[in-house]
């Protein structure tokens, strides 16, 4: 173990607040990255009035509403839930690649960390797999890194 002076964020969520942005669309999976988000935050120490979900339309439009909750200073952290799921067309492609760059974005730009839930998927049994059963459950691992993030972030 190297003895250096070690900065990093424990997972205690207490009086943190938090914003879910989750998409209709495929609510079927985000429903279950949604659950696994907020079970992760209250077992952490976060209390439900603390815990705010929005729902938007899809994927592609998580970043601007992501952009006005941060701005708003109303949240400690974000996490996006969401699916995207490949189609017949490069539809998927385009959804993917604005909803990643634009929540980069508006974390860098407003320096709220954003945990980034969003699932990418060939087919929609990866999705199942990452929404609670054979590969995890992603809400949580979003849940997770935005609030060690966060924590990080406190004490820079
Ligand atoms: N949005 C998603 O969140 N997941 C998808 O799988 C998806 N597909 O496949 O089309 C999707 N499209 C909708 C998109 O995010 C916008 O809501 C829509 O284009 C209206 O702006």
């Amino acid at each position: 173990m190297l003895h250096i002076q070690t900065i990093e964020g424990h997972l205690q969520a207490k009086d943190h607040t938090f914003t879910l942005i989750a998409s209709r669309f495929n609510d079927f999976i985000v429903d279950r990255l949604i659950g696994g988000a907020v079970d992760f935050l209250i077992r952490h120490g976060a209390s439900r009035e603390n815990i705010t979900l929005i729902r938007v339309p899809g994927a592609f439009e998580m970043p601007i509403v992501a952009r006005k909750v941060a701005l708003s200073g109303k949240a400690d952290a974000i996490i996006c839930l969401g699916a995207v799921i490949r189609g017949a067309t490069p539809h998927f492609d385009y959804v993917c690649s604005e909803a990643t760059k634009g929540m980069a974005h508006v974390s860098l730009e407003t320096g709220v960390p954003i945990g980034f839930g969003l699932l990418t998927t060939d087919n929609l049994e990866q999705a199942i797999e990452r929404a609670g059963s054979k590969a995890g459950n992603k809400g949580v691992d979003a849940a997770a890194a935005a609030l060690e993030t966060l924590r990080v972030l406190h004490q820079l």
